[in-house]
């Protein structure tokens, strides 16, 4: 583990982080949300953990998510603090920028909630753009991730391991040690990392769990990973900022300045009539 992460400090422009992720697929920006909303998300999400069962290990999918984490979705529907994440204007001027070159607009792809407990194995790395084989061929990033800490990130709890400039290698290339390294960060520090880039959830082995908070934006024209439409009930989407709404998918996928079609329809329209205007 000799590879080292970039550091920006939480006062850095979406250009700042844009360009860091053009040169080396990941960056870490400390200090990224201010401590009070760091123990809002905590605070909101700590009974729904609490509430979670342990998985069954039923098939390797299943592996892939961890035998001692905890993964939660729909986490707008659980935190109300998580709007101001998800809309965060630094977030979208990332994504702005490193989506919006091949689509019209982007959209979330998931929010998930990740505790990796101790005793949890290693997460085969492997890039998040691969959910999408056949569209994970092309030159750029399908999807960007935000990986907020919501507890210390370290080398023994889970960090999440990370392969800088591993966004630009051949597919079959795989890392050495030496090119590999653990986003070791404190509470409210994002680590920020293309779908091209190679990565994983880290071991633990301290038994001090590690809290995360994995923030994912994907190009409007691809299914997202995770279904908000089912997990976040209308009536809360209703009271969500219009930017909000659309990047829980509430607005028709226009993709006919790019020689494309409308998706995303609803009724022959926008999704946006269920929100009642
Ligand atoms: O939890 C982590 O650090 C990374 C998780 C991850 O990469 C994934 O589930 O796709
Ligand atoms: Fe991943």
């Amino acid at each position: 583990m000799g590879a080292t992460v970039k550091r920006l400090s939480g006062a850095s422009s979406g250009e700042d982080i844009s360009k860091a992720l053009e040169d080396d697929g990941v960056v870490i920006v400390e200090d990224f949300l201010a401590p009070d909303l760091v123990a809002a998300l905590n605070e909101e999400l700590q009974p729904h953990i609490e509430a979670c069962k342990p998985r069954e290990l039923k098939s390797m999918y299943d592996g892939f998510l961890g035998a001692y984490t905890v993964r939660l979705h729909a986490i707008a529907d659980k935190s109300e603090s998580f709007v101001d994440v998800l809309v965060d204007p630094r977030i979208l001027s990332v994504m702005d920028q490193q989506l919006k070159p091949n689509c019209t607009d982007y959209r979330l792809s998931s929010a998930e909630l990740i505790e990796i407990r101790g005793g949890e194995a290693a997460q085969p790395i492997h890039r998040d753009d691969d959910s999408w084989p056949r569209a994970a061929q092309s030159a750029a990033p399908l999807a960007i991730n935000v990986m907020i800490a919501l507890s210390d990130y370290t080398a023994e709890n889970g960090a999440t391991v990370v392969v800088p400039g591993s966004h630009k290698w051949a597919r079959d290339r795989e890392p050495t040690p030496e090119e590999t390294t653990q986003a070791v960060m404190s509470p409210g520090s994002a680590a920020i990392f293309t779908g091209q880039t190679i990565h994983g959830g880290g071991r633990n082995v301290s038994g001090v769990p590690r809290r995360g908070l994995s923030v994912s934006y994907c190009h409007g024209w691809l299914v997202p990973v995770e279904n908000s439409w089912l997990g976040v009930p209308l009536e809360k989407v209703r009271k969500l900022p219009k930017r909000a709404q659309s990047l829980l998918g509430y607005d028709i996928y226009d993709g006919t300045s790019r020689g494309g079609g409308q998706i995303n329809m609803y009724e022959v329209g926008s999704p946006r009539a269920l929100l009642g205007g």
